[in-house]
């Protein structure tokens, strides 16, 4: 880089941060733009990301729980880039006076972005060298670069700068933030699309074996707002660590059941689907949803018996505990006992409504077992099962102060009349659905006010794997009234009104809400 004929001073520090902050966002822009063009590089915010969820202290429950949703990842998102772009304006700042100490800054967050990337199982660590090694020589070269305009302009000693210096330097850094923004968004687009060489996907799954039964007359209460019985694939909640969804290619994807079998064995998805497939609808739930919370759906899965697999592995006595293992590296663990009882059929699951499973619920294949949180067992974009003893293994949540066994407890929720709506008076159905899988539920009934409890219609169940509906037709009366809801499970207990905290087994309490009567 020559220097130019005008006056060459220290930047102001004003211009020196905003020489870092370009050179800074240019970096991340063209690393995020990689990320998404070669295949096996990790995006740095991405890894950082993960970094920082994988990092959460045991005791940040609050945070834990915040974690799972879109809207969260899209925060933690933008916190990683703010906190980046805040040190590259204070690294331009750095550089003014200091140029070594900016250069160990960056190589700092290059050797960060480097060890955060290869953390993750999907990522080619070659691959993630060149895009860490890149974004630092990027920002390093740019705020070079952007110092030298912004010191062409440099106040001191000329007082009257030329104003078509300080022109070209803020020209030159918007455009740089422009094209960082730029190469970020496509890169992302494109990584978040399965990098450019796009996974094969597959048009269906041959339905070979058990179809499910055709549901059952009255599956439904047949009154407007309720959660449909079978929830579309759409519109199911989405619960994973992955700020990235994980797009296995299916030439090279396997699942293995491994550990304490007498013999271990491995499958293509083309020797999983040859399979004879059984289809269940089964109701999922997440260990986060509150009291009255929407993380519940209820899916036809089309899969695998996991009990089929693991009969043709043999498992081993003494093998207490089943392992799931995703490609992004997320576990889970749950009782063989449980798997293996008699009256449940646990899958790996490749479809979904009569889809193939969507590439957000775990697309090849995931666990489904009846009666668990999703934590404890519907490990996504799974890659291997492997048997061990309960003791010798904690799965992704545990350590982070979520139970070690995750039953779905009893749950329901009043989908209409929303909360604080107002209605008028007169006939007033309170309809919601109610779940226990896979104990089933016996029972719905619905409170108003401080009268007794009365029994609610429910739908006719699919199964006890399945949430049902529930509706009171209610003679609503004008003013304020407070409307809460039970169910009682297949077992005879009663959803118990004392209330708990999502962490670390799930939460209990009666939904309530409020409604105005006209
Ligand atoms: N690979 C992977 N599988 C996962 C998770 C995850 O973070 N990673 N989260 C689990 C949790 S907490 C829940 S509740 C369910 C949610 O499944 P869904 O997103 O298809 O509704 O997936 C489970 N499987
Ligand atoms: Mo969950």
């Amino acid at each position: 880089m020559t220097i130019s004929s005008s006056v060459v001073a220290i930047p102001s520090r004003l211009a020196a941060a905003v020489a870092g902050l370009a050179a800074g966002a240019l970096a991340l822009g063209g690393a995020e733009l990689l990320a998404g063009i070669l295949p096996g590089a990790a995006s740095p915010v991405i890894a950082v990301g993960d970094l920082v969820i994988a990092l959460q202290p045991p005791g940040a429950k609050q945070f834990v729980v915040d974690l799972f949703g879109e809207a969260d990842k899209l925060l933690l998102n933008l916190v990683i880039i703010a906190v980046a772009l805040g040190a590259a304006a204070v690294g331009g700042i750095v550089a003014r006076t200091r140029p070594g100490v900016a250069t160990i800054g960056i190589a700092a967050f290059g050797i960060l972005a480097l060890g955060a990337g290869l953390r993750d199982p999907l990522s080619e660590p070659l691959v993630t060298f060149v895009v860490a090694g890149a974004a630092a020589g990027i920002a390093w070269l740019a705020l070079r670069w952007l110092l030298h305009l912004a010191a062409e302009r440099g106040e001191p000693p000329v007082a009257e700068m030329p104003a078509w210096g300080r022109r070209r330097f803020l020209g030159t850094s918007i455009a740089v933030m422009g094209l960082a923004a730029g190469g970020g968004l496509l890169g992302r687009t494109l990584l978040a699309r399965g990098r450019l060489d796009a996974v094969p996907q597959v048009g269906s799954v041959p339905l070979a074996g058990a179809a499910a039964a055709p549901l059952p007359d009255g599956v439904a209460v047949g009154v407007d707002g309720v959660s449909p019985i079978v929830t579309p694939n759409r519109d199911f909640y989405r619960i994973d660590t992955a700020l990235i969804v994980p797009r296995p290619r299916l030439e090279t994807w396997r699942l293995r059941i491994t550990g304490m079998v007498r013999e271990p064995f491995e499958l293509t998805y083309d020797d999983l689907v040859a399979m004879p497939l059984h289809e269940q609808y089964v109701t999922i739930a997440c260990v986060s949803n509150e009291v009255g919370g929407g993380l519940v759906g209820n899916a036809l899965w089309r899969g695998v018996r996991l009990k089929e697999l693991l009969e043709r592995a043999g498992v081993e006595s003494g093998a207490t505990q089943i392992v799931g293992r995703a490609v992004d590296g997320f576990t889970v663990g749950f009782p063989t006992a449980h798997a293996l009882a008699d009256d449940r059929e646990p899958l790996v699951a490749v479809a979904m409504n009569g889809d193939p499973l969507p590439a957000d619920h775990g697309f090849p294949a995931r666990l489904i077992v009846p009666g668990l949180f999703g934590y404890v067992s519907a490990t996504k974009w799974l890659t291997e099962i492997e048997l061990t003893t309960w003791e010798a293994f904690d799965a992704y949540w545990v350590p982070l102060s979520w139970s070690k066994e995750g039953p779905i407890l009893t749950q329901s929720r009043i989908d209409v009349p929303q909360d604080r709506a107002s209605v008028a008076a007169g006939t007033v159905p309170i309809a919601g659905v109610a779940w226990a899988p896979d104990r089933g539920i016996r029972g719905v009934e619905v409170q108003v006010d401080e009268e007794g409890w009365t029994a609610a219609e429910i739908s006719a169940p699919i199964s006890d794997a399945t949430w049902v509906q529930f509706v009171r037709r209610w003679e609503a009366t004008s003013g304020e009234h407070l409307i809460r809801v039970r169910a009682t499970d297949g077992t005879g207990e009663v959803q118990t009104d004392r209330r708990t905290q999502p962490a670390p087994d799930g939460a209990r309490g009666h939904h309530t809400i409020t409604v105005t009567v006209a």
